[in-house]
C-alpha cells in the first residue's frame, strides 16, 4: 500500500490520484482546471458527499512552491485521513455532507518534477516557463503572481473567481518556517476580518501544538515574515473568500526545506489538526 511517510515522485502522486478516485467512487471525482508550461494537467480532487442542493466549499492546494516537498506529503496525508473517516467520525461525515474539499496535490508540477531531477535542481522554487522580455531565466514564482496574469498562477485565478461564491475558505501550504499566515502580504492593508482570523489562525496553532508541541507562529507576512505582494492567500481574500490561510510547515531552519522523511508523519499530523480546526470553525459557522 502507499506510504504516507515518503516523499513520492510526481508520477507516483499522480498514480495515487487515480487510485483514490477509482476506491472511492461516491466521495471522490478529479477535475482538470488548467494546464502548466510543460502542457501537464492541473488536477484537483473533489471530495464530499453529492448533494442536490448547492454546497459551500474548502480550497486547499500544495506545492505551489516545487522545493516545498512537506507540501504535497501534506495534500495527501490530508485526503488520506478524511477519506479514512468519514464513515465512523461523526464531525467528519458532517463536513461530507456540507462541504466540498478542492484539493490540488501538486499545483506546480513542472517545478516539482524539476526538483527531482538530480542535486543541482532540488532547491527550485518557481514554475517552468520562461521570463518575459529579454531575459533568458527561467520560472515565474507562482506565490507572486497573482494579480499578473500568467503561468500557471491563472489557473487558480479562474477556478478561485469561478467559485468563489461558494468558496468559504482557502488554504494554501507552504513551508518551512511554522508559521500561520493571514493576509496581506501589504504592510499597511488589513482583512476586514482580520481578528477573527487572528481568532481562527490562534485556535489553529494551539490545535498543531497539542499534537506534537511545536509551536507555530500567527500573523501577517510583513508583521511575521516579510513584506510581498502577489500571494494566492492575499488574492484569495481579495476576491472574496472570507477565510485564506498560509500555512507554513516544519521546520524551522535547521533541515529547511529538506525535511527529513522521518519528520513527514508528525508534521502531517500536527498540520491535520490545525487545517481541522479552521475547517471546523468555518463550518460551524455557517
Ligand atoms: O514567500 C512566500 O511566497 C511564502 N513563503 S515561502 O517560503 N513558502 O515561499 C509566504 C506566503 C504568504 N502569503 C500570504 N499570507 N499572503
Ligand atoms: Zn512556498
Amino acid at each position: 500500500s502507499y506510504d504516507y511517510t515518503k516523499y513520492h515522485t510526481m508520477d507516483e502522486i499522480s498514480a495515487w490520484m487515480n487510485q483514490m478516485e477509482r476506491e472511492n467512487p461516491d466521495v471522490v471525482s478529479s477535475m482538470i482546471y488548467g494546464q502548466t508550461y510543460e502542457k501537464r494537467n492541473i488536477t484537483l480532487l473533489k471530495i464530499g458527499f453529492t448533494s442536490a442542493t448547492p454546497k459551500k466549499a474548502v480550497w486547499m492546494d500544495c506545492g505551489i512552491h516545487a522545493r516545498e516537498w512537506i507540501a504535497p506529503a501534506f495534500c495527501q496525508h490530508f485526503v488520506k485521513e478524511i477519506l479514512g473517516s468519514y464513515q465512523t467520525d461523526p464531525k467528519v461525515k458532517m463536513l461530507f455532507e456540507n462541504l466540498d474539499f478542492y484539493i490540488t496535490p501538486v499545483l506546480n508540477m513542472d517545478g516539482y518534477i524539476y526538483s527531482w531531477k538530480d542535486n543541482t535542481t532540488r532547491l527550485w522554487r518557481k514554475s517552468r516557463s520562461p521570463g518575459t522580455g529579454d531575459c533568458t531565466c527561467i520560472g515565474t514564482d507562482l506565490n507572486r503572481n497573482f494579480n499578473a496574469n500568467w503561468g500557471k498562477a491563472q489557473a487558480v485565478t479562474d477556478f478561485l473567481v469561478a467559485h468563489q461564491n461558494k468558496l468559504l475558505c482557502y488554504l494554501t501550504i507552504h513551508s518551512y518556517g511554522q508559521q500561520i499566515l493571514v493576509p496581506y502580504g501589504h504592510p499597511n492593508i488589513s482583512a476586514p476580518n482580520y481578528d477573527e482570523l487572528m481568532k481562527v489562525g490562534r485556535a489553529a496553532a494551539n490545535a498543531i501544538k497539542a499534537v506534537h508541541g511545536k509551536s507555530y507562529k500567527v500573523g501577517t507576512p510583513p508583521d511575521i515574515l516579510y513584506a510581498f505582494s502577489g500571494g494566492s492567500c492575499d488574492f484569495a481574500r481579495l476576491t472574496g473568500i472570507p477565510y485564506s490561510f498560509t500555512f507554513e510547515l516544519r521546520d524551522e531552519g535547521k533541515f529547511s526545506f529538506i525535511l527529513p522523511e522521518d519528520q513527514i508523519q508528525p508534521t502531517c499530523e500536527e498540520v491535520y489538526q490545525g487545517a481541522m480546526s479552521v475547517i471546523n470553525y468555518i463550518h460551524d459557522k455557517n
